[in-house]
């Protein structure tokens, strides 16, 4: 019997495409040629899986030509490439890869709080650049971490990852928003106090932003919210671009409305708004919160797991639009 037919959309690690053999015809993409969306949907013709990552924008123009599709599987916990109403109408199964990337994502999320914070890019640049030529009283200083306000904006797990280790970690006095407020447990566990939006802006030394992208959280930091915050504050996002307007938060760092920015993903990456580009005080990384080997590894199997779950055994294990498993 000839095997269903899968497609995997980016360059991934050998082994993920040994395991889709085990059980499909696997179409790769190991010389991770940059597919147009016409490409992309040639490719998925006869094809009832595919390995997404989140750069594959699946939506109703898509899934019209693509009949056979059954499955698409995120390698990736936020999953605003998919228009899962679209493919709930269309009988297609999302999965996203949660979970198996938190903890290495808030450490990255404290990592470039700190690095933006203590100015470590800023200065390393300096030295690099030659001009480092004698010690000053107030060479890039920056702001403290520990004992300072950390004001989060979205508390799910890697929220409450991040503040977990500045509650436990840094002795920070950890307030967050969210849609929904914790429980008394969780919250207790991560020493965190819910509060408005604008409180947390005024009040919080570093504000860090995991929400997911949807049209609602669509620039839930611009100009106004940016004006709310301490001159000396720092910004973090490393949820997803489009949460933050970067234009406006370009002109703020410019203006030293407030201290300085981390950013790890940007709107229309994987290009950078060119302001950002020419300001100091920002640190720019490359869409890579959850780029640890083992992390990646964990979520291409997570991915491959839901392929395998639902193709082979009808049951995915994180389906992001469970209504399409409902019996009919
Ligand atoms: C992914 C991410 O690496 O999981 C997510 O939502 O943003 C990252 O961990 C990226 O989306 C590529 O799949």
């Amino acid at each position: 019997m000839s095997k269903p037919k899968v497609l995997v959309a980016r360059a991934i690690f050998p082994e993920t495409i040994d395991r889709l053999a085990q059980h499909f015809e696997v179409e790769s993409n190991q010389a991770d040629e940059a597919w147009s969306k016409a490409q992309l949907i040639g490719k998925l013709q006869g094809k009832v899986g595919v390995f997404t990552t989140g750069s594959e924008r699946i939506d109703a123009e898509l899934l019209d030509a693509c009949p056979d599709l059954k499955i698409c599987a995120n390698m990736a916990v936020g999953y605003n490439n998919f228009d899962t109403d679209a493919m709930t109408a269309h009988g297609v199964l999302g999965t996203n890869a949660p979970d198996v990337l938190t903890e290495t994502t808030a450490d990255f999320g404290f990592a470039l709080l700190m690095a933006t914070a203590r100015r470590i890019a800023e200065s390393e640049h300096f030295l690099r650049a030659g001009k480092w030529q004698k010690w000053a009283y107030d060479m890039f200083s920056g702001s403290d971490i520990h004992g300072s306000t950390l004001g989060i904006i979205g508390m799910g797990r890697i929220g409450q990852g991040i503040a977990k280790r500045g509650a436990h970690g840094f002795g920070m006095k950890v307030i967050y928003h969210n849609r929904s407020r914790l429980d008394a447990a969780l919250e207790a566990e991560c020493k965190a106090s819910y509060v408005g939006k604008e409180e947390l802006l005024k009040t919080a030394d570093h504000v860090v932003l995991v929400v997911p992208y949807t049209p609602a959280s669509h620039h839930t930091i611009g100009a106004a919210e940016i004006a709310l915050m301490k001159p000396t504050a720092t910004l973090i996002n490393i949820a997803r671009g489009g949460i933050v307007d970067d234009a406006a938060l370009a002109v703020a760092l410019r203006e030293r409305r407030i201290a300085a920015a981390g950013l790890d993903v940007f709107e229309g990456e994987p290009k950078v708004h060119p302001d950002l580009l020419t300001v100091p005080n920002v640190v720019l990384t490359p869409h890579i919160a959850s780029a640890t080997v083992p992390t990646r590894k964990a979520m291409a199997d997570l991915a491959v797991d839901n392929l395998v779950g639902y193709l082979v055994n009808g049951k995915p294990l994180t389906p992001v639009n469970p209504a399409v498993l409902a019996p009919k």
